[in-house]
């Protein structure tokens, strides 16, 4: 079959790595870094008969053919475009899981804030119809590791816009777009072309939903005519809530009433998963009971526990400023914030409206504080402090919330945490330790 470099040695190069290796491929991972834990895994790796190099970067070999490429990796890095350059055939993670799975429906499900909770509904909806459907891609499962086998009968892939950068082939059955706010400005340079990148996912579906109640993504709808799309105050949407009512046209499906996940914007993420059964035929029955089931995902507003009346809420995945508006807007009760990590670009405005209107205080903490103290400075707002770490910030939270008769402790931190975790499950998992050994 010839010989193939993966680039990466993540969860993604691992599982594109022992796919082609199932395939028949000659397989060399190649992975920039070299740590303990690197090492270890490849270890495992060489086992199969896969060459691992760590430590280096990269460069094409002679007799190569292909090269894989996960998420991480920029598309336009030098040593891809060289391979280009040599005629090799240079695709992402996500490509080469389409090559073997693209017989079987999938639906791509992508925007900028809730493609995960949105996905893991898809995956109990799915589930309750009767179907093997796992949900993966960017959720945390390679789309590679489903394509080792057996066949499913459906991929509900949860991509990010480094995936379809590097994906050009995939062509979904059904495809959704949550949400749109600037993001990742640092790997694709501007809104527009992070924007395209996401857009493409949907000129290469066969159907396609959108959320109508986002202002940039309504702005579209001319663009896919035949888009079917939600919304929370518009009746004449296809999928629409009415009366506390969610309706697929003049069907009802269930009463908002009975979603035990919190937040409007989570009624969203309902409404598009609902179009998304919908369009694939699944019973309005077994959509209901699916999402009256749904309890949400951890590290997206997930309680962790109450302690005398105050309940501790961990948003660790809000990682830029709209998630983490979109929590605190979430928030009925008054609110001591955690918040700080690796800061990113973006507007704060929206945030910083939604910390006066929830906050009784704001706990920062991590290399951000000082930039988010300022922030917080200007727009007026003096009931915040600044701790090193979460380690100090959470049992002073519990302070703060009985002397300030608060009724939640939040940690929504819009910001990404590799400056103190190695990513956001690591901190919203540190989080509920904290909570948890707290005293009276
Ligand atoms: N590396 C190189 N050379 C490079 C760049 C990276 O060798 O030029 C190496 C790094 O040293 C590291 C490895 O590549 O060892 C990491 O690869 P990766 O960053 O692609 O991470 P994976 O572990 O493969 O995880 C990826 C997604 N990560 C990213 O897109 C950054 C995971 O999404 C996804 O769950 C997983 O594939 C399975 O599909 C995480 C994520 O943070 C959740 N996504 C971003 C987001 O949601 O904002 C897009």
């Amino acid at each position: 079959m010839g010989k193939v470099a993966v680039i990466g040695f993540g969860e993604s190069g691992r599982a594109a790595a022992l796919l082609l290796n199932h395939l028949g491929y000659t397989v060399t991972l190649w992975d920039s870094n070299q740590t303990p834990a690197l090492v270890a895994r490849a270890t495992e790796i060489q086992t199969l008969g896969i060459t691992v190099r760590l430590g280096e970067n990269f460069c094409p070999t002679p007799g190569l053919v292909r090269v894989v490429v996960s998420p991480g990796v920029p598309w336009d890095a030098p040593f891809l475009q060289q391979s280009r350059a040599l005629g090799l055939v240079v695709q992402g993670e996500v490509d080469l899981a389409w090559d073997v799975l693209g017989q079987v429906p999938w639906v791509g499900v992508t925007g900028t804030n809730g493609k995960t909770t949105t996905t893991m509904l898809l995956a109990q909806i799915w589930a309750r119809a009767g179907w093997v459907a796992p949900a993966c891609g960017n959720i945390g499962r390679p789309i590679s590791d489903v394509a080792l086998g057996p066949l499913p009968d459906w991929v509900l892939a949860e991509l990010s816009s480094f995936q379809i950068e590097q994906s050009p082939n995939i062509r979904p059955k059904i495809a959704l777009w949550t949400t749109f706010t600037p993001d990742h400005l640092n790997r694709h340079g501007t809104i527009e072309s992070y924007a395209a990148i996401k857009a493409s996912l949907l000129d290469q579906a066969e159907q396609v939903v959108l959320n109508g109640d986002d202002p940039y993504l309504r702005t579209l709808l001319p663009r896919w005519p035949q888009a079917i799309w939600t919304s929370l105050h518009d009746p004449t949407a296809p999928i629409h809530v009415r009366e506390g009512q969610i309706w697929v046209q003049e069907e009802r499906v269930l009463a908002v009433a009975e979603i035990q996940i919190p937040g409007w914007h989570n009624v969203q993420n309902i409404l598009m998963a609902v179009a998304c059964a919908h369009l694939a035929g699944i019973a309005v029955s077994h959509i209901a009971q699916a999402v009256r089931g749904f309890q949400g995902v951890p590290h997206r507003l997930e309680k962790i526990t109450d302690r005398a009346g105050v309940a501790f809420i961990n948003d660790s995945k809000a990682t830029n400023y709209e998630a983490a508006a979109t929590g605190l807007t979430a928030m009925t009760a008054p609110v001591i914030l955690l918040a700080g990590g690796q800061a990113k670009q973006g507007n704060p405005q929206l945030w910083l409206q939604q910390i006066h209107r929830a906050t009784l205080g704001v706990i920062l903490y991590g290399q951000a504080a000082p930039v988010f103290a300022e922030l917080l400075r200007q727009s007026g707002y003096q009931a915040f402090t600044i701790c090193q770490d979460l380690a100090e910030a959470v049992p002073l939270a519990w302070t703060w919330a009985k002397n300030k008769g608060a009724a939640t402790v939040l940690l929504s931190p819009a910001c990404a945490s590799y400056d103190q975790f190695a990513n956001f499950e690591a901190r919203g998992n540190c989080f509920r330790q904290l909570c948890h050994q707290l005293g009276t």
